[in-house]
């Protein structure tokens, strides 16, 4: 995904847009229920990303989910050259709390599912949401290379460039992802609740699961992975899960209202 790339350039960027998927079940517990209320003084909340779902989707889906009120602060392409200079760390997400900023998708990720209740205070629990976040951040590790090519590539040919992405892009859907997708399809089958760490109701996991997956059905294929690496006869439980995500009504409800870039 280009949210591992980290120079600049729309290129770096948009690889991590993701589509939806568009079949949906109904939730197995609407997620609003299990929420109460918020367990800290509310603060005022900026995040700022592309207009894109991205490494932000899935803050923004906890923030919704949470019904902690956020702005959505969207940065145009054609915008960033600008802006970049100005961010904590020359990159986004980053997210303006009270008036100090931070960086990095997965604390902000980590915070607001603290904020939503989508990140548990069992810290058996909570071990549970890290290790499949891992395993999520562990594609993205894995299809790095794609993003690097160009380097990789350097005064090489456009035919030979061309050649050698086909070859890591086949290695990678048929050695390197396949393990690390059964790893995750397993952790739902697993789940009594199906969500992915197998707690009641979903968490911070299930929106970075689901955000990876939804990548791997569409945009990773402009990087040079083939089609259909996700399909309901491959991986039905991880499909299951975007479905689960999507059809919470929070989410479904931010989606109608955001069609996904
Ligand atoms: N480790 C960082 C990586 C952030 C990142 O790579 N952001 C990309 C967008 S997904 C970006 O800002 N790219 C533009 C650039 O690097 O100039 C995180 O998880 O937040």
């Amino acid at each position: 995904m280009a949210r591992y790339i980290a120079s600049a350039g729309v290129g770096a960027v948009i690889g991590y847009c993701m589509p939806k998927i568009s079949t949906f079940t109904p939730a197995a517990k609407p997620v609003e229920d299990a929420l109460g209320s918020l367990p800290f003084p509310k603060p005022s909340l900026s995040l700022m990303y592309f207009d894109l779902t991205g490494r932000a989707e899935a803050i923004r889906q906890a923030f919704v989910l949470g019904g902690i009120p956020f702005e959505d602060k969207r940065v145009a392409f054609s915008d960033w050259a600008k802006v970049k200079p100005t961010t904590r760390s020359g990159q986004m997400p980053e997210i303006k709390i009270d008036g100090r900023v931070y960086s990095q998708s997965m604390a902000i990720l980590r915070y607001a599912g603290k904020l939503a209740r989508l990140y548990p205070t069992d810290p058996v629990d909570a071990l549970a949401v890290d290790e499949a976040i891992a395993i999520a951040n562990e594609m993205e590790s894995a299809v790095s290379i794609l993003f690097s090519m160009d380097l990789i590539c350097k005064g090489m040919s456009d035919k030979d460039k061309a050649k050698r992405k086909v070859v890591v892009g086949e290695a990678l859907a048929e050695d390197k992802l396949p393990p690390i997708f059964a790893r995750l399809e397993q952790l739902v089958r697993e789940s009594p609740s199906g969500w992915i760490a197998g707690t009641s109701g979903p968490t911070v996991a299930d929106l970075v699961v689901a955000g990876t997956v939804e990548f791997f059905s569409g945009p990773a294929v402009r990087y040079g992975l083939k089609e259909g690496l996700v399909t309901k006869a491959t991986y039905p439980g991880l499909l299951a899960l975007v479905d689960q995500v999507h059809a919470l009504p929070a989410v479904a409800k931010w989606d109608a209202d955001h069609p996904s870039k």
